[in-house]
């Protein structure tokens, strides 16, 4: 089995039996690893996932709720295994209670946006899996602190809605694997399941649907007791939701929340609401405005155990955008960031890109203590090493860091992820790192420029197709002409930059003030507009995907000399050629597709296709 950075760990026994709990797993993991060592545990249950370490010559004392001292072990060992020293004294706590992994996976054993191969937990529209692969996993996710699992894709298509009836013994039976890593299950449900089961309606104010959501609550946790919740995409992108009854997304999250309220359960209700159905004609209607004139005007009307969860920008995971202003905006309502894993619209785990430095930016924006929660969908498939990058497990293991703290610094991340996945010389690690760090820079460089993302190809969403999205459906527009490009977001134009704090309006809304790199997220600007240097935007465009092309080649010829193992070696150089291809392919489309436009010819006189 592929163990990534657990690889210097010994192997998990395979009849570790369900019953442990995460105190006495952390006794075993430890004992297991330095068995001449003299291990002090004190569980503490009040601590919960808090834990105390303290060295005290040879003995590891450690202090802890039952899921704490699992977690102070782990941080243990993962120094001890990176050979990293820790301090004499440690206390610690994670910034967020629920720390979540959202999985796509359909029952039929596809993963939506998934490029790792296929589920991990389903084929055949059953539950499907490796029990092995299983604790692996758990214990993955328990190594960096992460605690919620949700298994099922958001777009709840049958049988997945049997989750929570016919499916419950089969869910019930995978809950037991994960709970001793202190790993909660969490399951999509989808909103108009009362129809499914016969009855007339799912209007969260009809008094039939509220008994029926409280009897299927109340058989979920007879068989579940610790299941985490349910996650809802509701009024998005075809799914049913309140607005076919005329009710708000507080009424809908209302009717589940307290369904969910007497097991302590959570209902995490995604805020990813849209017109996806828009005439790109109506340029009146601005997509990345949809969430915040949703939900703004219901802040504080949500049950105590309703969580919002909020993608990190206000369209969907592209390379580059702005922090979300409903993020920053609802005072009274516990909030969830999403993060996505899975590399949608960022090289589908074929092309490197690593996130932390991109989380890093985002929590310059967004205070901390905003949110309650921090939820990332997942890259994890059946492919033998999980991630199908190698190097893409390091998005997983930083965002188990991030949740725990979010300001931890990205380089630590990954010297530590790569300290303990590979065994290499520090130069190579000094060299893997640097390339990782840059890797989204350069991704961006080569893909759609300066925040105007969406230059993908469609419903694939790998390789370019500047038009791909523009006469369609979905609010994504470019709008580029032959003197201009972007969508002015200003107060003039749309209005979307009035959603923001007083602070991130001045920021955004002089074109000339406004970062480069979001220039073309907030403003309509002709082609020779002046950049940060000077050089006009025309330019920097070519510019970037010149550079972006000829540094993923130098990534790539970096990658294939750093001495990776098999089958690490193979897998990383096939994606660093592919990587090479699709960096030439955009560059070359983009740059033709604004040179086309514009006619304006490149200062340096490099080859644009005619
Ligand atoms: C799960 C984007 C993706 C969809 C995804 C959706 C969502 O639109 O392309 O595959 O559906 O986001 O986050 O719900």
């Amino acid at each position: 089995m592929y163990l990534h950075w657990l690889k210097n760990f010994p192997v998990l026994p395979s009849d570790t039996p369900v019953d442990l709990s995460p105190s006495e797993l952390a006794r075993q993991e430890l004992e297991m690893a330095f068995p001449e060592k003299d291990f002090a545990l004190t569980l503490s249950p009040a601590l919960g996932d808090t834990f105390v370490l303290d060295l005290l010559g040879a003995t590891v004392a450690i202090t802890g709720g039952e899921t704490g001292l699992l977690y102070g072990a782990y941080t243990y060992l993962c120094h001890m295994m990176a050979d990293e020293p820790l301090p004499n004294h440690l206390e610690s706590s994670p910034r967020y209670p629920l720390r979540m992994i959202d999985c796509w996976d359909n029952m039929d054993g596809s993963v939506e946006r998934g490029y790792a191969g296929r589920s991990l937990f389903f084929e055949g529209n059953l539950f499907s899996y490796d029990p092995a692969r299983i604790r692996h996993l758990g214990r993955l996710l328990a190594s960096v602190g992460l605690n919620v699992l949700c298994i099922n894709n958001v777009n709840v298509h049958e049988p997945a809605q049997g989750l929570i009836a016919e499916s419950l013994p089969a869910l019930s039976a995978l809950a037991d694997l994960f709970r001793p890593f202190g790993v909660r299950l969490m399951i999509s449900v989808d909103f108009s399941m009362p129809l499914r089961a016969g009855l007339d309606s799912a209007d969260p104010l009809d008094p039939a649907v509220q008994a029926w959501w409280e009897a299927a609550a109340g058989r979920v946790y007879s068989e579940i007791p610790d299941l985490a919740g349910f996650l809802v995409k509701a009024d998005s992108e075809g799914r049913l939701g309140p607005f076919t009854y005329g009710r708000s997304h507080a009424e809908g999250a209302n009717l589940l929340a307290r369904a969910l309220a007497p097991y302590n359960g959570v209902l995490v209700w995604r805020c990813f609401v849209y017109n996806c159905r828009q005439d790109w004609r109506d340029s009146s209607v601005d997509r990345p405005m949809a969430a915040f004139e949703t939900y703004q005007p219901l802040d504080g009307q949500f049950e105590k155990n309703v969580i919002l969860q909020i993608k990190n920008g206000p369209f969907d995971f592209q390379v580059r955008e702005p922090v979300s202003p409903l993020l920053l905006s609802l005072k009274h309502t516990s909030l969830a960031l999403e993060l996505q894993l899975a590399q949608e619209y960022t090289g589908q785990q074929i092309d490197l890109y690593t996130m932390v430095p991109m989380w890093q930016e985002l929590f310059r924006d967004l205070p901390a203590d905003r949110l309650s929660a921090i939820a990332a969908v997942s890259n994890l498939g059946r492919d033998e090493n999980l991630f199908g990058h190698p190097l893409a497990a390091a998005n997983l293991f930083s965002f188990g860091l991030l949740a725990w703290n979010p300001q931890v610094r990205p380089e630590m991340a990954l010297e530590s992820w790569i300290r303990l996945t590979y065994t290499f010389r520090e130069v190579d690690r000094q060299i893997l790192k640097n390339w990782m760090m840059s890797s989204r820079r350069i991704y961006e460089k080569y893909t759609a420029p300066l925040g105007l993302g969406w230059m993908i190809t469609p419903h694939t969403h790998y390789g370019p197709n500047p038009s791909g999205y523009e006469y369609d459906l979905w609010g994504t527009y470019h709008r580029a002409d032959r003197n201009a490009v972007g969508i002015d977001r200003t107060a003039a134009g749309t209005g979307y930059i009035t959603q923001y704090p007083q602070e991130l309006q001045v920021r955004y809304s002089d074109p000339s003030s406004c970062p480069d790199l979001l220039k073309l997220f907030f403003h309509r600007l002709p082609y020779d507009f002046r950049m940060e240097d000077g050089r006009t935007l025309i330019q920097r465009i070519y510019d970037d995907h010149f550079e972006g092309a000829e540094e993923a080649a130098e990534l790539a010829k970096a990658l294939k000399a750093l001495p990776f193992p098999a089958p690490d070696d193979q897998e990383i150089a096939l994606r660093a050629d592919r990587q090479v291809s699709n960096a030439k392919e955009w560059r070359d489309v983009i740059n033709t597709f604004f040179h086309r436009l514009s006619g304006i010819p490149d200062a340096k006189g490099r080859t644009i296709y005619p």
